[in-house]
Formats: C-alpha cells, structure tokens, sequence
C-alpha cells in the first residue's frame, strides 16, 4: 500500500490510501504515551476520517515496534487529569474512545509491543484487532493511581467475561497475545514482519462489503453495549435511510410549500 500523509499533526500521522486512513500515535521515544494535544489530535483525523466518504475502513496504530500505545503520559499528569500547553486539566481520551464507537466505519486496532493501560482500553474500543506475536496486552491503573470505569471496565467484561477483566484490573498482569486471543480481547496474531499487511488484508475484506450493512452492524453492536447513546446511533441510520426515501421528502417537501402532506400513497408495509 502507498501511504499518502494527507494531513499534518506533530503527535500523530495521518495517512489515506485506497478507502483506508490510517492514524499512527507517533510518539516511539514514550512508548506512544498519549497526553492531552495527542488526543486533541487524534480526535480531529478521527472527524476527518469520518466526513471523508472516501475512507472505509479506518486503521489506528503506534509509531515503531515497541508499542501500540501505553496509555496516558504520566509525565503530564497534574492535579486533576492529564495537563496540556494549555494548562488545563483533561481527561479527553474519554471523548476518543466515544468518537472511536461512533464513527460509523470499522476501526482496526493494529497492534505491536506493548499495549497497556489507557493504550489497552483504545485496542478495546476499536471494532477489530490485530496484533503482532510481539503485543503485550494489559492494565495498571491501580498501580500508577488511575482507572478506567467506563469502557476500560464495563466494554471489557463484555469482551473477555467478568471473571478475567476483573483479574485483568485487579492484578494489573501482562497478557501476551497469544494469551489475548485466547481471552477474546483480540482478533488474530500474526509475524511482526506481516503485521501491516494481515491488516491491510481484513480491511480490503471489509471494503468489498455494503457500506451501508458495515455501518448499521456497528450501530447495533453499539446498541446492545452503550445504552440510550447506542441506540441514538442505530437509530439515526435509521433516520438517514428515511431521508432518502420519497415519503421523508413529501413531508419536508409539504412544510416548503405550504401544503398539507400527502402520505396517501406511501404502503403501511407489515
Ligand atoms: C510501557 C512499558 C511497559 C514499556 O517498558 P519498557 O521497558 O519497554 O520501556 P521504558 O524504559 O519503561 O519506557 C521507555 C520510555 O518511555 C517512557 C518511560 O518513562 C521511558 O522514558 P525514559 O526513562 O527513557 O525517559 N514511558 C513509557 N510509558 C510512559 C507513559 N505512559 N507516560 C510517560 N512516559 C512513559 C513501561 O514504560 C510502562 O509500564 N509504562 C507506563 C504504563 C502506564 O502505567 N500507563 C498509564 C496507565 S493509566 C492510563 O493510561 C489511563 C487510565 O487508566 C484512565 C484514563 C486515561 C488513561
């Protein structure tokens, strides 16, 4: 594949070739440690991702084979979150990880070395994951004095059970990923050298298939696990889909013009 970098950041890569685009945390010399500006970024090439009706399939991956990401960079970590060059306080990876559900294509987690902590939680938000034989998989918020309750537990338990996320948080143990796939957390492991292009392979499947299915499929996965903001995206498929149909139209087409609306020769389907 020929990336092509499409749009300048300073923590982060983006690159877009044939329906993909790919978000590379590009910060190696901290094992892709994320602190506030790496987000605001990343959430920004996730929106440019999203409105680009060229991209299918998005891929999120770390610089280098050390790591995918280990979480938030506890150098920057102030009185009451993660402290950027603005001096505020976040913990904006919350709205990633939001951001990372709602985009309605695939995100496909590409995994290498280690994946630990807020790092694990993004691999877990993601729709697929592919890992390298060289991943290490964990949590360690309650060694360093942090925790993730909201998908960092709840989405985990969904995944790998009850039983095994609470060791996971519990024990703050290291998983390799031939332990994760076994556990479920993760999708396929494959030689380091072949990562990319095992990758690269699940998104051109993906690719090939009705974007339109993709995009409902992912709302309702979401809706079974996100409550009422699970169920707002299933539901405005939903709406998006009647808004092509010529009974949506009559009725804003009757609003326009100042008429009642005809609805008449619209089938009540069973
Ligand atoms: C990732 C890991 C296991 C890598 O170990 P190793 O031995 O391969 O490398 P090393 O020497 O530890 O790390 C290389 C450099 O990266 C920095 C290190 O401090 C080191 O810097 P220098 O000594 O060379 O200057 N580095 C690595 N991770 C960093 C981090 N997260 N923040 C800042 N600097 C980092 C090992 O490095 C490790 O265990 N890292 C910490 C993992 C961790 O505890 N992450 C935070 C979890 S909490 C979280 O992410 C979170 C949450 O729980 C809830 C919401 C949001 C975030």
């Amino acid at each position: 594949v020929e990336w092509k970098r499409s749009r300048d950041y300073r923590d982060i890569l983006y690159e877009t070739a044939e329906g993909m685009a790919k978000i590379t945390i590009n910060r190696p010399e901290v094992r892709n440690a994320f602190r506030p500006e790496t987000v605001m970024e990343l959430i920004d090439a996730f929106q440019a991702a999203r409105d680009d009706a060229s991209v299918g399939v998005v891929i999120l991956t770390g610089a280098g084979k050390e790591a995918f990401c280990s979480g938030g960079d506890q150098r920057v970590r102030g009185e009451g979150g993660y402290v950027g060059a603005d001096g505020i306080p976040r913990l904006n990876v919350l709205e990633l990880q939001r951001l990372i559900r709602s985009i309605p294509k695939p995100v496909i987690a590409m995994v290498a070395g280690w994946c630990i902590g807020g790092g694990n939680v993004l691999q877990l938000v993601c729709d697929l994951t592919i890992a390298a034989d060289n991943a290490i998989f964990g949590q360690t918020g309650p060694k360093v004095g942090s925790f993730d309750g909201g998908y960092g537990a709840g989405l985990l338990a969904r995944t790998v059970g009850q039983k095994k996320a609470r060791e996971i948080w519990y024990l703050c143990r290291r998983y390799t990923a031939r332990e994760a796939l076994a556990m479920g957390l993760i999708n396929a492991v494959v030689p380091l050298d072949q990562l990319e292009e095992e990758t690269v392979r699940w998104a051109k499947e993906i690719l090939e298939k009705s974007p339109t299915a993709i995009r409902v499929l992912k709302a309702a996965f979401n809706a079974e696990t996100d409550g009422l903001a699970g169920i707002q995206e299933l539901a405005g498929n939903a709406t998006l889909l009647y808004y092509l149909t010529e009974e949506a139209k009559e009725g804003r087409n009757a609003f326009l013009e100042k008429r009642k609306p005809d609805f008449s020769r619209f089938p009540r389907l069973p």
